[in-house]
C-alpha cells in the first residue's frame, strides 16, 4: 500500500526537521515553521483539539483566514481521524448556518471578528464555537499543551474532510474525501508533475478549496518542499516576488494569469525559472495561453479537476502542453466520454460527458443517498456534468456543460442558488440568473429579473437581499428587469435565448 499522505509529512519532519516547511509572508514580515516544528505545533494542536473532547470521525468546520492556524488545524484535524469542513470566510451567516447543520459540526472555529458568530453559537448551543483573534492567539491556545504524536490514520477509506460543492436541483452537498483519496490524488500529481523536494512554491489560492489546500499546499508538503504563502493576491507584488525570488511553481485560475499579465504590460519580465506553472478552475483562454509565453516565456500546464476528485486531466510537465486542452489522465485515473442519451461509449472527436473512475474519487457525498446515486454509475463512475471530446492521441478537451454553472475568478456559481435566494424576495415573481462571458473573470453574473404586478424592486434593494444571502462572488454584477421569462414545452427557462439576447 502506498504510505499515506500524513504518513509522509510525518517522516520529513524526521528527515528534515530544520527545511522550512511553511513560509507565510505577513505585513510584518516573514513568519516561517519547519518541518520539526510544524510536526510540534500539531501535536499541541491535537492536545488542544483532544482536551475540547474532538473525537475520530466527528466533523470540525473552520471559517479562518490564511494563516498558519489554518493549516495547523487542517493537519491535526486530519491526524486525529476526524474530518475537516474548511468555509470560505466570505459565506455570510445564512450560508454559514446550512454547511453547520448539515455537517453535523461539533466544533467551529472561526475569526473572532465573525459577524455572525454570536447568533450561530446562540443558535446551535450544541455547537463548540472557538473564536481566534489571529495566528498568535492561536499559538497561546496551543502552548499550553504538551505535544502528541498519535500515529496518522491507516484506514484509506477513513474520512478526512469534507468539501461542499452546489447543485443544480438540491442545496450544496458535502464530497466525502477519503485519506486513500487525498493520498491517491497526490502520489499521482507527485509523479506527473515532478514535485522535488527543492520545489518553492509561490501560494496565492484560498485554502478553503481542492485547489489551494489538496493540490498546492498538499503537493509542496507531500515533496518536503516549502510553500511561501501571500496574504492575498496582489498582481503586482507577486509579479515582483515571482521574480526576485527563486520560485519553481506556481499554481493560478485564469482570472490570476490576466491581472499578471496586465500588471507586466510595458515592463519586461522572465520568468522562465519558475518549472511549472499550472491553470485550473476554468478554462484558460487561448489568447491567454499565448500572452503568457510571450510576455513572460513561460507556457502554462492547464489541468481539470473537481472538488468530488481532486485532479483528474493534466497536460504532461515534459512533452506538449496543447493548447485549449486538458491533457491526459493522471497516473490511476481513468476518464471517458459518453453519449448522454444512450449511454454508451462514443469514439474519438465526438463530444460527451466526460466520467472519471479512479482511487481519487469521494465516497459519495454526506448524508444524500439520492444525490450520490445520481452522481455515480453502477460501476462507480462520477458523472462530472462537463462535456469533452478527447483526441485520438488520448488529449482530453472541454467543451462546454451539461450542468448550469457560471465559473466566476475560479469559483463555482450556481445560478439555481441564486434564483432561490431571489425568489423569496417579496418583489420578485420570477428571475433566471446566467452566465455572460467576461474577458477579466471568465464569466459573470447576470440577474434577469420579473417583478411582481405593480412592484419595481432597485438594484440596490436586490442586491443588499443577495448579499445577506450568499458570498459576495455570488452575487449579481449586471440587472436587467423583463417582462418574462422564455420557456420551453417544460416551462423550463431557455437560458441559451437569454444569453444570446442579453450577453452583449
Ligand atoms: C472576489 N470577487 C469576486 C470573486 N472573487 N467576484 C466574482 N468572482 C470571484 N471569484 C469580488 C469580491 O466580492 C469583491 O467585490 C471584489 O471582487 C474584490 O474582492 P477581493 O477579495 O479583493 O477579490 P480578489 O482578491 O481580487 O479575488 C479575486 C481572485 C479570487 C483572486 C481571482 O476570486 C480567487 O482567489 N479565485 C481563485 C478561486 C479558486 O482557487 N478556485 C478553486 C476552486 P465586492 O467588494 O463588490 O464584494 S475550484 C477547485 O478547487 C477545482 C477542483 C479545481 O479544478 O481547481
Amino acid at each position: 500500500m502506498t504510505m499515506l499522505f500524513l504518513d509522509r509529512l510525518r517522516r520529513h519532519s524526521l528527515s528534515q526537521p530544520d527545511k522550512v516547511a511553511i513560509e507565510l509572508l505577513t505585513p510584518a514580515g516573514p513568519q516561517s515553521l519547519r518541518y520539526g516544528e510544524l510536526e510540534r505545533q500539531v501535536g499541541r494542536c491535537m492536545a488542544w483539539l483532544l482536551a475540547l473532547g474532538l473525537r475520530p470521525g466527528a466533523c470540525v468546520a473552520t471559517q479562518l483566514p490564511r494563516g498558519l492556524a489554518f493549516v495547523q488545524l487542517h493537519l491535526a484535524i486530519c491526524r486525529l481521524g476526524a474530518v475537516h469542513l474548511p468555509l470560505n470566510p466570505a459565506f455570510p451567516a445564512a450560508e454559514l448556518r446550512y454547511f453547520l447543520a448539515d455537517s453535523g459540526a461539533t466544533l467551529f472555529f472561526h475569526a473572532a471578528d465573525h459577524p455572525g458568530a454570536a447568533s450561530i453559537a446562540e443558535a446551535t448551543p450544541d455547537l463548540t464555537c472557538i473564536a481566534l483573534r489571529d495566528d498568535d492567539s492561536y499559538t497561546r491556545q496551543i502552548d499550553r499543551f504538551e505535544p502528541v504524536a498519535p500515529p496518522p490514520p491507516r484506514d484509506p477509506q477513513q474520512l478526512a474532510m469534507m468539501l461542499y460543492t452546489s447543485g443544480t436541483t438540491s442545496r450544496p452537498k458535502g464530497a466525502r474525501i477519503t485519506h486513500g483519496n487525498l493520498t491517491a490524488n497526490i502520489e499521482a500529481l507527485h509523479e506527473a508533475w515532478g514535485w522535488r523536494q527543492d520545489d518553492v512554491l509561490l501560494h496565492v489560492l484560498p485554502l478553503f478549496h481542492v485547489h489551494g489546500l489538496t493540490v498546492a499546499l498538499h503537493g509542496a508538503l507531500r515533496a518536503g518542499a516549502t510553500a511561501v504563502l501571500t496574504p492575498r493576491f496582489d498582481a503586482v507584488s507577486v509579479l515582483d516576488l515571482l521574480e526576485s525570488r527563486r520560485f519553481s511553481v506556481f499554481m493560478g485560475v485564469p482570472t490570476l494569469y490576466r491581472r499578471l499579465y496586465r500588471a507586466a504590460a510595458g515592463r519586461s519580465h522572465d520568468l522562465r525559472h519558475l518549472r511549472l506553472m499550472t491553470s485550473g478552475s476554468d478554462r484558460l483562454p487561448d489568447d491567454l495561453f499565448e500572452g503568457m509565453r510571450q510576455r513572460f516565456g513561460v507556457t502554462l500546464l492547464e489541468r481539470y479537476g473537481m472538488t468530488e476528485t481532486g485532479m483528474n486531466l493534466s497536460n504532461p510537465l515534459r512533452g506538449e502542453r496543447r493548447r485549449g486542452s486538458v491533457g491526459l489522465p493522471l497516473p490511476g485515473v481513468e476518464a471517458r466520454v459518453l453519449d448522454r442519451r444512450t449511454g454508451t461509449p462514443l469514439p474519438d472527436g465526438a463530444v460527451g460527458e466526460l466520467q472519471i473512475r479512479g482511487p481519487h474519487v469521494c465516497a459519495g457525498y454526506h448524508n444524500q443517498p439520492g444525490q450520490t446515486a445520481a452522481a455515480f454509475t453502477a460501476d462507480g463512475w462520477l458523472r462530472t456534468g462537463d462535456l469533452a471530446e478527447r483526441a485520438p492521441d488520448g488529449y482530453f478537451t472541454l467543451q462546454g456543460r451539461a450542468k448550469d454553472l457560471i465559473i466566476s475568478g475560479g469559483m463555482n456559481v450556481y445560478p439555481p442558488e441564486v434564483e432561490r435566494a431571489l425568489l423569496e424576495h417579496p418583489d420578485v415573481r420570477a428571475v433566471a440568473v446566467i452566465g455572460c462571458a467576461d474577458e477579466e473573470w471568465g464569466e459573470r453574473v447576470v440577474a434577469l429579473v420579473v417583478p411582481e404586478a405593480g412592484s419595481a424592486p432597485g438594484q440596490a434593494d436586490l442586491e443588499a437581499w443577495c448579499r445577506a444571502r450568499l458570498a459576495p462572488y455570488k452575487v449579481p454584477r449586471v440587472w436587467r428587469r423583463v417582462g418574462s421569462l422564455p420557456q420551453n414545452a417544460l416551462g423550463k427557462v431557455r437560458k441559451a435565448v437569454l444569453r444570446e439576447a442579453f450577453c452583449g
